[in-house]
């Protein structure tokens, strides 16, 4: 493999998340919101941990901008905290709040980095999860109204307004398995957050076209699943495929992008309900043109339709939970996929990232795409050479590498692919397995929390500096 150049314009950036980064939980006149709640439930995160503290960026994003600029990014892609901005998520906004995220930008751009905005990051004002969270319609015009507050506040600063961060997660794992906030277990809330995040989506993107004009550019990111039929000659098992690919991808893709849900998807969970919660005009207000669509890819998922002999396969990470992420899908199996696997048991697929971006140009030709996640955790060794600490993270320069490979594969098949995000610019709080993954590109010290530059930041650095993959067989950080 030879060395793969990028256009100038290409935006190279790395991602974080407000609950996974800030801490500050009861700082700044912030309102607690679901993770909150979830994380200091006992049983619910690994160890117990908390995003109480998380990497003090809260306190500390001055550093945090130093190494972005440092590290040559074009772009930043950060969430705002709503309930630190907006405590209950309805009715008083927090001017404290708003003045954080308003310097976090002005200091961005004083770097020279765009802000790359991200709304909803998964932490809901806890308020508004009392009165039924995304189960409830109200919700997303709270979110509306609360987007459109962001967009007169943050203004022509902001580079891409992206609603929501990864709807699937927030409907699916929050409502359907339960192992992630608010952890409710109830397929009939989790189909009705799928509705009230997409149209929380529409009205925001009005909202801030409204305030800003059509210079705005919007975007939403949603984690589309990868699925391979275990068999791709069995017509049972490119069965059990769109099925699952209705549930996580098409229910999103369909609304957002060509205003209405499958049909297939509506048949498959009508045993779950007759989706009565669409209202008319709601797909009208969804499917608004976007200007970008994020995408975060990770791996690939191996699929079998389940005949009901013997025992359900779920290699899926799900198994152990009380709900399901899958509703209506117990014909449906999840097989082990061969590895090689990073610290979170996910196999490594870079060819994965390839064909995900073709297909989505073959479905919606005209559709800029951004790649808005993508990164690994590994296990992680501080050595000292010479005095200074260092972190050897060979395997996630591979991936990294790979992964960035396989998107220069898609722009060679001509895929409008035009921007990559690092996930993530630091060690933070991984959700249900706390502090215990580590996916940054700078690693974090959770005793001092000094901020280390790993390899795979040297790397990255030369890679969005030169707008140049070097070849495989030189990924030396220097
Ligand atoms: C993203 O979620 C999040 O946006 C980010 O906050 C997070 O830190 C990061 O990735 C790393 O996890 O769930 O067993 O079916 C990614 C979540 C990961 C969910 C892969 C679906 C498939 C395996 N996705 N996962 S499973």
């Amino acid at each position: 493999m030879s060395a793969r150049s990028f256009p100038s314009d290409f935006l190279w950036g790395s991602a974080t998340a407000s609950y996974q980064i800030e801490g500050g939980a009861t700082e700044g006149g912030r309102g607690p919101s679901i993770w909150d709640t979830f994380s200091h439930t006992p049983g619910k995160t690994l160890n117990g941990d908390t995003g109480d503290v998380a990497d003090d960026h809260f306190h500390r994003w001055q550093e945090d901008v130093e190494h972005i600029k440092n590290l040559g990014l074009g772009a930043y892609r950060f969430s705002i905290s709503w309930s630190r901005v907006q405590p209950g998520g309805s009715g008083e906004f927090n001017p404290e709040g708003i003045r954080f995220y308003s310097d976090l930008v002005d200091g961005l751009l004083a770097a020279g980095v765009k802000p790359v905005v991200t709304l909803y990051h998964w932490d809901l004002p806890q308020e508004l999860e009392d009165a039924g969270g995304w189960t409830n319609r109200e919700t997303a015009h709270a979110f509306a109204r609360y987007a459109r507050r962001m967009a007169e506040e943050l203004g022509d600063r902001i580079d891409v307004w992206t609603t929501l961060n990864e709807p699937w997660c927030t409907a699916y794992l929050g409502y359907g398995s339960g192992v992630h906030a608010p952890g409710r277990t109830e397929p009939l809330a989790a189909l009705q957050a799928v509705h009230h995040l997409n149209l929380a989506h529409g009205l925001a993107v009005q909202q801030i076209r409204e305030v800003l004009g059509d210079s705005a550019k919007t975007s939403i990111t949603l984690n589309l699943h990868v699925f391979r039929p275990d068999d791709p000659s069995s017509e049972a098992d490119l069965g059990a495929v769109r099925k699952v690919d209705a549930l996580a991808n098409r229910a999103f893709l369909g609304p957002v992008l060509e205003g209405a849900y499958p049909a297939d998807l509506l048949e498959n969970t009508a045993s779950v309900t007759d989706w009565s919660f669409v209202q008319d005009g709601d797909l009208e207000h969804i499917a608004q043109p976007l200007d970008v669509l994020g995408v975060n890819y990770y791996s690939t998922a191996r699929v079998k339709h389940f005949s009901g002999e013997g025992e359900r396969q779920q290699a899926d990470g799900h198994k152990n939970s009380a709900g399901t992420p899958w509703i209506a899908a117990d014909d449906v199996e999840f097989l082990p996929q061969p590895g090689p696997y990073t610290a979170m048991g996910w196999n490594i697929e870079p060819a994965g990232l390839t064909d995900l971006l073709v297909s989505l140009r073959d479905s919606y030709p005209d559709q800029p795409l951004m790649v808005t996640e993508n990164g690994a955790a590994f296990e992680d060794t501080v050595v000292t050479e010479d005095g200074v600490a260092r972190v050897h993270d060979v395997e996630r320069v591979s991936y990294l590498h790979d992964h960035v490979d396989a998107l220069g594969q898609a722009r060679d098949k001509g895929v409008d692919v035009r921007g990559y995000f690092a996930w993530s610019l630091l060690d933070n709080f991984e959700w249900a397995y706390g502090y215990d993954r580590r996916f940054g590109i700078i690693r974090v010290d959770y005793e001092t929390l000094e901020r280390i530059w790993k390899d795979s930041a040297h790397w990255y650095r030369r890679l969005a500096t030169t707008n140049t993959l070097p070849a495989t067989d030189d990924v030396s950080p220097a």
